[in-house]
């Protein structure tokens, strides 16, 4: 041992020697015609490095073996995931399926458990294995993220995933049972006591036919309120309730916190309940919904809600407890605040005083003061709408607005008193200074350039009562001309920013090629929990408890009865226990396989060629397939992780005779 200690102690020794001879080297390397130099400067020379890149470098590069600082979850969309990031790598650690089967993570793919997660997500008895995957929300104690759950929403079929962060896997999908799409969602109350999920476009509720000459009067959104039971780590739809609202087309909504907690907001864009008809001489919908100069912003009193629906004023619709517009009215639970145009984002600021509405068809984000909302609800300084929702007086509530530039889509906050807003048209990231009370004290900042069309931003725990600062992702549309060419498909382009103090600036550029990432929220690593190995051999990893189907060494078998075939089987280096089964055409199997590893890292995968199945068995994992045996022949299972050298042994065959 000491004799190896000081071998590596001359090594360094010897390795520092000839770094510090290449450093004095007068003229570097030029890259193009071969190695690098040795020396930093000279790298950087031969590279065309400016002093900016040298900077960037420094501050995002994350040594071989050494962790990130922050996880970034980002939602795939129409790839129905979600992709874990470290930051400030930008090293992508996990894809995490959610809403559509994938074969590595064994989801969806012959694996039982992972089928009844996605059967949860079916609409009136069609499978649906895709989604699009919108708004990631961490779950909140006292409103900073916990790192225990991850909730995600698909905006195609008005669906919301719970992801555990103990093993990074889908455990749930709920289908809201009155809507078809949603978009404001997900987002958490300040404790998770509901995850947030509105309507984006209108529907009868149940999505039942009805002629869109009705529209207006027939046509529906709700803001459903998920209830999540963090014990049983899923969300419990008996315990849920929806408000029912104008078919306005409901956008982006967020959580009231501190104080404001107990609320909540969603923006509108379709306050003209436009229905189309481009080939019947009707506008476009883009400026058909675009006509008037104010929608509106919805603000629900949510704890409010909660007692109405205790005290039995709802109606029971398609399965869900829905508080129907005049009950909402009557029971103070439902208001609405003009905004202007076709507003995208609305954002809450880190104290929960002020609400930030950004403009995407107006050059301005909006500030409303919660005080100045709770003050015109009181006074009762409002109108009303054609649905009877009182709607309170713009000038009484709006506070402050800042002119940022053209697009303006998401707010987020570095809890140092700055925001800084998407600007999709321009293509840049607005700094700009909350005033607390002040309309004076809003401000821009500075612009600065993205590449390109910005969509959402996400900086570092920006969603929560105290945002880190440091470090803000842009979530870029377009990649154009960044990348190497891929075809016409292109990456997205997510880009880091540095926003810690001096002026905000590009430091890195991440080709995303997995995804259209619309919405991301980033936590401070050290939040997270993740185990190694599940907590006992023989796991059931949906239920988070031993499974029923658990075998144990020795007591591998293969059960029949009739023409049902059970086989309880191990895996573990190099072998699957047993490696040789026998079946009869007509068969019917069920097959369960336990991964007998408790190694960190040691994960077993299977497939099964011809019958499509295709799992990720993890350490001490009990994962279960059927099939029918309908074809005869000779088939090879085999373990799929080259998990050791002897991997390519890791096989059986299956034969099923005539
Ligand atoms: S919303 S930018 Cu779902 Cu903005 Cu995507
Ligand atoms: Cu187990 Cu390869």
């Amino acid at each position: 041992m000491k004799r190896l200690i000081l071998l590596t102690m001359i090594l360094l020794l010897l390795v520092s020697a000839l770094a510090g001879c290449s450093r004095d080297k007068e003229t570097p390397t030029p890259a193009a015609e071969g190695n690098l130099p040795a020396d930093a400067m000279g790298i950087a020379q031969a590279r065309g490095l400016t002093p900016d890149d040298i900077n960037a470098a420094l501050k995002t590069y994350v040594p071989s073996g050494k962790w990130d600082e922050y996880y970034l979850f980002t939602s795939g969309c129409p790839s129905g995931n979600l992709i874990v990031i470290g930051v400030p790598s930008m090293r992508i650690l996990k894809n995490v399926a959610v809403f559509t089967p994938e074969a590595w993570q064994g989801y969806g793919i012959g694996d039982l458990g992972t089928e009844a997660v996605l059967d949860g997500g079916n609409v009136d008895g069609v499978e649906i294995r895709m989604g699009d995957s919108h708004h990631p929300a961490l779950s909140e104690t006292g409103g900073d993220y916990d790192g225990q759950w991850v909730f995600i929403n698909d905006k195609a079929n008005a669906r919301v995933a719970v992801i555990d962060l103990r093993d990074f896997r889908t455990k749930q999908i709920v289908k809201d049972p009155n809507i078809i799409s949603n978009h404001g969602s997900t987002f958490v109350t300040p404790n998770t006591e509901y995850v947030i999920q509105g309507t984006q476009y209108a529907t009868p509720l149940g999505w039942e036919y009805a002629p869109i000459e009705e529209y207006k009067e027939t046509y529906r959104g709700v803001i459903t309120m998920w209830k999540f039971d963090r014990e049983q780590g899923r969300i419990i739809p008996e315990e849920s309730f929806s408000i029912e609202v104008p078919p306005y087309w409901q956008d982006l909504c967020d959580a009231g916190k501190l104080d404001s907690d107990g609320w909540g907001f969603c923006n509108s864009f379709n306050t003209e309940l436009f229905t189309g008809g481009n080939m019947e001489g009707n506008p476009q919908f883009e400026s058909g919904v675009s006509q008037r100069d104010m929608d509106y912003l919805h603000i629900f009193n949510w704890r409010k809600a909660a007692e109405v629906v205790e005290a039995g004023k709802f109606e029971m619709i398609n399965g869900m407890r829905v508080i129907r517009i005049p009950t909402a009215v009557e029971e103070g639970v439902l208001f609405l605040a003009p905004e202007p145009k076709s507003p995208h984002g609305v954002d809450i600021t880190p104290d929960g005083k002020y609400v930030v509405v950004a403009g995407k068809l107006d050059p301005h984000v909006t500030i409303y003061s919660f005080d100045k909302i709770q003050q015109a609800i009181a006074a009762e300084n409002w109108t009303l709408d054609d649905y009877g929702i009182p709607v309170l007086d713009y000038d009484a509530v709006m506070l402050a607005q800042v002119e940022l530039g053209l697009g303006p889509l998401h707010t987020q906050f570095d809890g140092q008193g700055n925001a800084f807003t998407s600007l999709f048209l321009d293509s840049a990231v607005a700094k700009w200074t909350l005033g607390g009370d002040d309309p004076a004290g809003y401000t821009m900042v500075e612009k600065t350039p993205v590449q390109y069309n910005i969509g959402h931003i996400a900086a570092a725990e920006g969603d929560t009562v105290s945002p880190d600062g440091q470090y803000l992702v842009a979530l870029n549309k377009w990649a154009v001309d960044r990348f190497l060419p891929v075809g016409p498909l292109l990456p997205q382009n997510l880009q880091l920013l540095d926003i810690g103090g001096g002026p905000v600036k590009v430091i890195y550029d991440m080709a995303m090629g997995i995804g259209e990432p619309h919405y991301a929220q980033m936590i401070k690593a050290d939040k997270i929990k993740a185990v190694n190995v599940y907590p006992e051999v023989g796991w059931d990893a949906i239920e988070w408890k031993p499974s029923e189907f658990a075998t144990k060494p020795g007591e591998e078998r293969i059960e029949r009865d009739g023409n049902q075939v059970t086989i309880y089987s191990t895996s573990i280096r190099s072998h699957l226990t047993p490696d040789r089964i026998e079946l009869k055409v007509g068969d019917h199997v069920v097959w369960h396989i336990t991964n007998i590893e408790t190694a960190h890292d040691a994960v077993h995968g299977f497939q099964l060629g011809g019958q499509n199945v295709s799992l990720s068995i993890e350490p001490s994992a009990t994962v279960s397939f059927e099939f029918d045996a309908a074809t005869s022949g000779t088939y090879a299972y085999y373990c799929t992780e080259f998990c050791s050298a002897l991997h390519l042994e890791m096989m059986g065959y299956m034969l099923v005779e005539p």
